[in-house]
């Protein structure tokens, strides 16, 4: 009932091919938005896609692209035999049900592809809690506009087993019912970690939280602190760790560390899902410090690390020290190094997570925050502003 798009996707799975629509409105990110939804799509299993390129001043009230625009998908997914095209924009649920129509094969826009691979990747019984949380949660938003949708038309559309059937079929209040369970479940488990928190609190170990935009290489870097043989899941895949690991290490000057890893941040993370999992983020990220994982490879480091500064501060945690981790240097070609502002205050360490390089000093780093949890009045060791620098 609720796979409408697992099922689109595992079609396309068959064929691994998508059609994927990005359209630019005029956004200067937009080439980068074009490389994030092809990884997107692939992590999603569609390894075989097209992208359909193409601009307006604003979308379409009935089909969001222009007919002849949709005319193009549907000659692409043809020539792919693509079983599911990709919008890399949110769709009205009512524009959604005309594409479909018009093109004859399952249309995912960029929040449902989200869902999907959360679905696909939520492994621990909250996880999974929390992705069917946000799906549902999504869900009820379209089928309540699915309703008004029907009640103009009713009678025809039970007939003609269009995409919006599945809606009718949908009970409400099932969905309600369901959601409430779910909530419940979560709070009880959201308890039980705060009581492990004070635990942990009471005998003053210091925690790190690894956060960073997905792909930035977060848990790979876990698994070099914490052990090699750590066993965080690890993939050239976006969103490849979903539920929080912790682990406790040893730090030279610092003493036991509980290092965690948590899941991956993306620019626009579909709403319902930051709400399902705010609760995970909230507990992980009250650690002493943030270690902001950034592929300093990525060409899109910069607008990354805004991005994940931004979640970070609607979920209350812009005031936690930061360091900002230069990532992937084997890759960029930076060398390693602890970098100091004009206040001997560290403000960025660059590191290779995979060859080791300038994982000496990142733990130097993370002793040298600890110190001043232990003596009381000792002045802040990083930059406020946090260190995420325009070079
Ligand atoms: N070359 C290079 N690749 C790296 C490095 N660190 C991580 N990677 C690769 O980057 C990809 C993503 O690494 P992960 O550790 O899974 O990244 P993550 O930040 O945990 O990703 P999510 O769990 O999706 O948020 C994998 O293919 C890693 O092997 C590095 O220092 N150098
Ligand atoms: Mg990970």
């Amino acid at each position: 009932m609720l796979d409408d798009t697992a099922v689109a996707v595992r079609r396309a799975t068959d064929t691994a091919a998508a059609v994927l629509v990005c359209l630019d409105f005029g956004d200067e990110d937009y080439e980068d938005g074009i490389a994030e939804i092809t990884r997107l799509a692939q992590s999603a299993g569609a390894t075989r896609n097209h992208v359909v390129r193409g601009s307006r001043q604003r979308p379409d009230a009935r089909l969001f692209a222009g007919s002849g625009k949709v005319e193009e998908i549907g000659i692409a997914a043809d020539e792919l035999n693509a079983a599911t095209v990709i919008f890399n924009h949110s769709l009205a649920p009512g524009q959604q049900r005309n594409l479909e129509k018009e093109l004859g094969r399952k249309v995912l826009d960029r929040t449902e592809l989200i869902l999907h691979i959360f679905s696909q990747r939520a492994k621990t019984n909250e996880g999974k809690l929390q992705v069917e949380l946000a799906q549902l949660e999504h869900l009820s938003t379209r089928l309540v506009r699915g309703w008004t949708h029907l009640e103009r038309q009713r009678g025809g559309l039970g007939k003609t087993g269009g995409p919006g059937e599945k809606q009718i079929e949908l009970d409400r209040r099932y969905i309600a019912k369901r959601v409430g369970v779910l909530k419940e479940h979560l709070l009880q488990l959201r308890k039980q970690r705060t009581v492990r928190r004070r635990a942990r609190v009471r005998r003053e170990v210091f925690s790190v939280s690894l956060v960073g935009y997905t792909n930035a290489g977060k848990s790979t870097l876990f698994n070099a602190l914490t052990h090699p043989s750590a066993g965080a899941y690890v993939a050239d895949k976006l969103f490849a760790t979903l539920d929080t690991t912790s682990r406790k290490v040893w730090i030279e000057n610092a003493g036991q560390v509980v290092v965690s890893d948590t899941v991956g941040f993306i620019r626009d993370l579909p709403h319902g899902l930051v709400a399902a999992f705010r609760a995970t983020l909230e507990e992980t990220v009250r650690a002493d410090l943030l270690l902001h994982v950034v592929d300093s490879a990525s060409e899109a480091r910069l607008r990354e690390a805004g991005d994940v500064n931004k979640v970070l501060a609607e979920i209350d945690a812009a005031t936690i020290p930061q360091l900002a981790v230069w990532n992937k240097i084997d890759v960029s070609g930076l060398e390693p190094a602890v970098e100091r502002d004009e206040y001997g205050r560290i403000s960025r360490v660059l590191v290779s997570a995979r060859n080791g390089a300038g994982l000496a000093g990142l733990r130097a780093a993370i002793a040298e925050a600890a110190r001043p949890q232990k003596q009381p009045g000792h002045s802040q060791t990083f930059s406020p502003e946090l260190s995420i620098q325009c070079r």
